[in-house]
């Protein structure tokens, strides 16, 4: 068997999988808010931080690995387990001295992980992806390199705050003793891989290309982008490596309290969007994955180290070998949510009148969908952009609208992802708005490509199990043929009528994108 983990800003799951008999053994998850209401972290983390600050404490990180291991232990038979694997949210950044790998080596079963590794702690919580407080030290490593495009073509993604450069620049500003005493600085994957080897290990090209520092091309540490951030910085990080490499066998603490055997090992961790294009059998160029949730996210593998000319996308390691992209759009549900609520529909009507009413329409009446500041592209919108026929902008139709906006969009992802050069030939799609049958055709209409709806509660768990399972030698599209099946009759073909219709407002949304910015 396999374990598959996913350290997520709300929770700790577990997928277990059995590659030979092709089932999910177990799945579990421990939620941070309800499980542990001392760290006053109801969402996982610490809300109200000043100047933009979004911070987690790996204490309770750690605590969710023990009670995850006891509640595995109780269902599942860990001695059985061969490899261990796993994710983590990706950018958080985790800082301690150098008591840390010896605390590790002498891990006591009597005692909790976070009563013993906690005093290594430099800082005492850890900034995660949803924190913003870091535009000075973008700007700084920005202009310390000549420009957005340089960082860009060099890590992959122009300085972004949440990015972990610009986030270990910032702690070294203000706090340049306790970085001085940092000795190693971790992300969450490489930190809770770390935690389970019994040692520090390296951090992933998956997860590694989430921080601003590593050059894609040469998959190593960037001597300019680490001399940008903070001094002293390559010390303290590890080789960058492929996640599927083993690291050793797992710590004796592990094997001793919840009965591992001696013999698991660990494979190096990475970031959930990567351990998600594994779980989602999307590795391989081509296949595209788009996940509508709060925000819509669009990623895809892709063969060599490309980046996007606006600065809008990033580039990752793909687990599987090679690249992926991964691109936010912050109006996702946002601003479906928002029109539902302004025309009074419900899900059914809003699917019923924007699409099956509306058929006649499409690719007719324009909406850029913003209803409030957006990432891809980046812009201060405050409310949507319409441009079409009289009884689509006078709104006496609300059923125009409603297609209006999704076509608005799925045209927009369609446009932010071109600069991937990546022919599009099947799209995987997930979060809540997928199941809705009369989305899933625009978008197959849209992109002109077959969709497919999954039936995977934990991508990056499983994802992160499948890992697991390669680096002991099962064939990785093998274990994707067989654990990331489409749901049966899920799958949707594009009506190949509506090609140049598409194509043909693509164009006109483009040209009024760049007459509205
Ligand atoms: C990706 C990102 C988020 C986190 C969520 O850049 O910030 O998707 O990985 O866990």
């Amino acid at each position: 068997m396999f374990l598959g983990l996913d350290s997520s800003t709300q929770s700790l799951t577990a997928v277990v999988i059995d590659p030979i008999s092709g089932v999910i053994a177990c799945q579990l998850s421990v939620n941070f808010g309800s499980e542990f209401p001392q760290y006053q972290s109801p969402s996982g983390f610490i809300p109200g931080g000043a100047n933009g600050e979004v911070h987690a404490n790996p204490a309770m990180w750690l605590e969710a690995l023990d009670l995850l291991m006891s509640r595995l232990a109780m269902v599942t038979d860990l001695s059985e387990v061969k490899v261990i694997a796993g994710s983590g949210q990706q950018h958080g950044s985790v800082y301690l001295d150098s008591t840390f790998d010896k605390r590790l080596a002498a891990l006591d079963g009597s005692q909790s992980l976070a009563a013993q590794l906690s005093p290594a702690l430099t800082r005492p919580t850890s900034p995660i992806w949803m924190d913003t407080s870091t535009g000075a030290e973008c700007e700084e490593i920005t202009e310390a390199l000549g420009g957005s495009e340089e960082v860009c073509r060099l890590s992959g993604s122009i300085a972004i705050e949440r990015f972990s450069g610009p986030q270990i620049r910032r702690f070294f500003k203000s706090d340049p003793a306790a970085y001085e005493r940092t000795a190693r600085i971790h992300l969450v994957s490489s930190f809770i891989a770390s935690v389970l080897a019994g040692k520090s290990v390296p951090i992933d090209f998956g997860d590694g290309a989430g921080m601003n520092l590593l050059n894609l091309a040469t998959q190593s540490w960037d001597s300019s982008l680490l001399a940008a951030t903070a001094p002293g910085l390559d010390e303290k990080l590890l080789p960058a490596a492929l996640a599927t490499t083993v690291q050793g066998t797992l710590a004796d603490y592990f094997v001793k309290k919840y009965g591992f055997s001696a013999q698991a090992v660990v494979a190096l961790f990475t970031g959930d969007n990567p351990a998600s294009l594994v779980g989602m059998g999307a590795t391989t160029p081509g296949n595209v994955v788009i996940s509508l949730g709060t925000s819509d996210t669009f990623f895809a593998a892709m063969p060599g180290p490309k980046t996007d000319p606006n600065g809008f996308g990033h580039v990752f390691g793909n687990p599987a070998g090679g690249f992926m992209s991964l691109i936010c759009f912050r109006n996702g549900s946002l601003a479906r949510e928002a029109l539902r609520d302004q025309l009074g529909l419900d899900w059914s009507a809003f699917d019923r009148e924007a699409l099956a009413e509306t058929q006649a329409a499409a690719g007719t009446n324009l909406m850029l969908p913003f209803f409030g500041p957006e990432i891809t592209p980046r812009h201060d919108f405050s409310a949507p952009v319409l441009e079409g026929d009289a009884a689509f902008e006078s709104g006496e139709e609300p059923g125009l609208k409603v297609r209006a906006l999704l076509e608005g969009q799925f045209l927009n992802m369609r446009l932010h992802s071109q600069w991937m050069g990546v022919k599009t030939e099947r799209i995987r799609l997930t979060g809540g708005a997928a199941q809705n049958d009369g989305i899933a055709q625009l978008v197959a209409n849209i992109f002109q490509s077959p969709v497919e709806r999954l039936d995977v509660l934990n991508s990056a768990a499983l994802g992160a199990a499948l890992i697991a399972a390669a680096a002991a030698g099962h064939d990785l599209p093998q274990l994707q043929e067989t654990f990331c099946k489409a749901e049966a009759g899920s799958a949707l073909q594009p009506d190949f009528a509506l090609a140049g219709i598409y194509e043909s407002a693509l164009g006109r949304f483009q040209s009024l994108l760049a007459a509205s910015r």
